[in-house]
């Protein structure tokens, strides 16, 4: 009997390749791109994932739509056909594609041809950058893979299923909220479906470069350290290291995991900083594979209320960020959508974005690497979590995980988010301290917070002491005084804030709505003038903060929101955006732009 067992586990891994865990910076290998149109099927009730009565469709035998089946003669019944449906561009989300996509939550398939002649003795990794929500790739009509999670990214190692010639991929992709998914049913922003980002297919040679991490040690700007890690436990394996333009180089060996660490004291370095954003290139090499990145070096630590960047206290001008070109509108789909975001942050004298709730795209970081923007990534664990199962928190520290492993070598990046809004109660307390552990125990080249509530304000005195704030770097909060209190914006001055920790704040969230061109008095709501009055108040408010050391108004951009009604003023937007859906300036915009300018002279 035990032999049945076995045998049936071997068949079925023989079908279920791999999830290779993530590859860095795998852009940099050969790649081809599977970016393009692709056919797709709109499926409400899965249908192509089911048998007759609604059975699921058999996992490991694969029926369904991914048999990618065509009529062979004209008395066959094949109710689908991937060759004559209707195509979607991907990267980009299905939603702001067609009319009749722009609310749908559901299950639509993807498919498409590629040629490739695969060559003997390499690894091809199938890559996707991140498809909203649920995704089942198959390839060739077998099972590649499944993932959890809207926003990052995930491979499979495909060698074994290709072809010479022409090859299929079919995908089912599923964006249904659901209750305990990561994010919960019930979020602020659109829930946009699909493939959002690229896809590529990997050439790699049997034993790669996967991992690697370099950075200054933590506090220590003498000091690189780090790792580098082979596909397989290849022991004894020399790697170099080459940083041509800080003339530093060693060999490092590896153990018998395959790994191997790098302690490299520095001479003379020039460290990374907004104000002076220096990537270096790095050259890691085995025998047999070599790739090269783009790495800043730069310290970032807190002491009492301070932020320390390369040692220096620093205030971080910021603004809050969602993943939408609101001219498309949609998902940002290439690199200058993603250009024109963070140059949009710069023009408001920005040294600092705070990109919610989710993890962006990766070139974002890419891209604040070279310009010189500070970043807050964060995962969407967002308001009200299944605190209590155990499947919603693997799946919340896993996207977290895959975000770190994503990132790690990105300098811009100084703050790990665990969330946003939670509600303080003990179950969430637990769940939230397990991630806020888990990225301690993962990444010491970086801080950890969490965009707190307040916990209201008494005698005009606004409490911050939410408990997750001993588990923070730095005490994060959102406050909307003068939105949604009782309060007008001309009426916040009377309040004072009382943190209840010694440590560094940033104001994660404050804003007002305007629609964009609508003047009035600034006492009427939804005017530019209002939204201008608030900022104009708040930010007198919130320097009066002891600790600050930086904010993040909400938000650089309009954005859709399925909650916001209004047919006036909102239509479906959320209108706290500085610029408007068109891309036109508001009034605010220039105010926090002028306020900045000043935070900037004060800090030179
Ligand atoms: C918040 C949320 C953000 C919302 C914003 C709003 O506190 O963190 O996701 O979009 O308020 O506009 O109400």
């Amino acid at each position: 009997m035990k032999y049945i067992y076995l045998l049936f586990f071997v068949l079925l891994l023989q079908h279920v390749q791999a999830q290779t865990g993530l590859i860095q910076n795998i852009n940099a290998r050969k790649t081809v791109s599977l970016d393009g149109r692709w056919h797709y099927i709109i499926d409400p009730f899965a249908t192509g994932f089911r048998g007759f009565q609604g059975a699921t469709a058999d996992e490991h035998g694969l029926t369904g739509f991914f048999e990618n089946k065509q009529q062979q003669q004209p008395g066959e019944l094949v109710e689908y056909d991937f060759e004559r449906s209707p195509t979607l561009v991907v990267p980009g989300d299905w939603n702001s594609q067609s009319n009749e996509l722009l609310f749908y939550e559901g299950t639509i398939w993807y498919q498409r041809n590629f040629y490739i002649q695969p060559q003997g003795g390499k690894k091809y990794i199938l890559r996707f950058g991140a498809i909203n929500y649920e995704s089942y790739v198959s390839v060739n009509g077998k099972k590649a893979g499944t993932h959890i999670g809207g926003f990052t990214p995930f491979e499979f190692d495909v060698t074994s299923l290709l072809k010479n010639g022409n090859n299929s991929i079919v995908i089912k992709v599923d964006n249904i909220r659901k209750k305990e998914a990561v994010p919960t049913d019930n979020f602020d922003w659109w829930n946009y479906g699909g493939i959002t980002r690229d896809v590529v297919l990997a050439e790699l040679p049997s034993t790669y470069i996967k991992d690697y991490k370099m950075q200054l040690a933590k506090g220590d700007l003498k000091t690189i350290t780090g790792y580098v890690q082979l596909s397989d436990s290849a022991a004894s394996q020399n790697i170099r290291i080459n940083i041509p333009e800080a003339s530093l180089q060693t060999t490092v060996t590896t153990d018998n995991n395959g790994k191997a660490f790098i302690h490299l004291p520095i001479k003379k370095l020039s460290y990374w900083q907004p104000e002076n954003p220096r990537l270096y290139d790095v050259i890691i090499a085995t025998a047999s594979d070599t790739v090269t990145d783009k790495i800043g070096f730069r310290t970032i630590e807190v002491s009492g209320k301070n932020i320390l960047l390369n040692g220096k206290s620093i205030f971080l001008r910021g603004i809050c960020i969602h993943a939408e070109n609101p001219l498309i509108p949609g998902r940002p789909r290439s690199n200058s959508d993603l250009q024109m975001l963070l140059h949009w942050a710069k023009e408001l004298n920005c040294n600092f974005a705070r990109l919610a709730h989710y993890p962006h795209n990766e070139n974002m970081s890419r891209i604040a690497d070279s310009i010189g923007l500070l970043l807050w990534e964060e995962v969407p664990v967002y308001w009200t979590i299944d605190w209590t199962n155990p499947d919603t928190y693997n799946n919340a520290q896993h996207q977290l995980s895959e975000l770190i492993t994503r990132d790690k070598n990105r300098a811009s990046v100084i703050i790990w988010s665990i969330g946003n809004e939670t509600p303080n109660n003990s179950d969430r307390e637990k769940f939230m301290e397990g991630l806020a552990d888990y990225v301690h125990a993962t990444d010491s080249t970086r801080l950890v917070s969490a965009a707190l509530l307040t916990s209201g304000a008494t005698n005009n005195t606004i409490n911050v002491n939410d408990p997750l704030g001993n588990k923070l770097d730095v005490v994060s909060f959102n406050e909307y005084y003068g939105w949604y209190s009782k309060e007008m914006p001309w009426e916040i001055g009377k309040f004072n804030f009382q943190v209840a920790y010694n440590k560094p704040v940033i104001i994660t969230e404050l804003g007002a709505g305007a629609l964009g061109g609508f003047h009035a008095d600034s006492t009427v709501r939804f005017s530019e003038e209002f939204q201008a009055s608030f900022y104009q108040n708040q930010l007198p408010l919130i320097s009066k903060i002891d600790g600050l050391r930086g904010m993040t108004p909400w938000i650089l951009v309009d954005f859709r929101s399925p909650k916001r009604i209004n047919p006036t003023y909102q239509m479906y937007w959320n209108r706290k955006g500085l610029i408007s859906e068109t891309g036109q300036k508001k009034k605010a915009f220039y105010v926090l732009q002028h306020f900045y300018e000043e935070k900037a002279k004060q800090q030179q």
